[in-house]
């Protein structure tokens, strides 16, 4: 009786400290500025650990809007860009610096961030 407190007191510290948030591993590639159309959006939960591997056909500066985190991302080359998803909401990732994306102004991706 006293392993099974033991047991269901660990579980709800698991569940309050967040030890249930999923790790997320997205592989992305960048043609000519623009990604596959599935990868277009992506969507995680409140608290995941989120890890974007990048490669790209050229060098691109990467902006993560919200986090605000910048990532360069060299040409044939794996780039990881991790954050823990804390705060929720629709986030945007542009490509920095590039005039001629052939995306207009329509970002290269969508980060949505759920409530847990
Ligand atoms: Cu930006």
């Amino acid at each position: 009786m006293l392993r099974l407190i033991a047991l269901l007191l660990s579980l709800a510290g698991a569940i309050s400290s967040g030890a249930w948030a999923a790790e997320l591993t997205f592989d992305i590639r960048i043609e000519h500025g623009r990604i596959a159309e599935t990868m277009r959006l992506i969507r995680v939960h409140e608290g995941d650990s989120v890890k974007l591997r990048w490669t790209s056909d050229r060098p691109v500066v990467l902006h993560l809007h919200g986090y605000d985190i910048e990532k360069a991302v060299a040409a044939g080359a794996v780039t990881e860009l991790s954050f823990t998803a804390y705060a929720t909401g629709r986030f945007p990732i542009e490509i920095h610096g590039q005039g001629a994306g052939g995306a207009g102004d329509a970002p290269l991706a969508v980060i949505e961030v759920y409530p847990r």
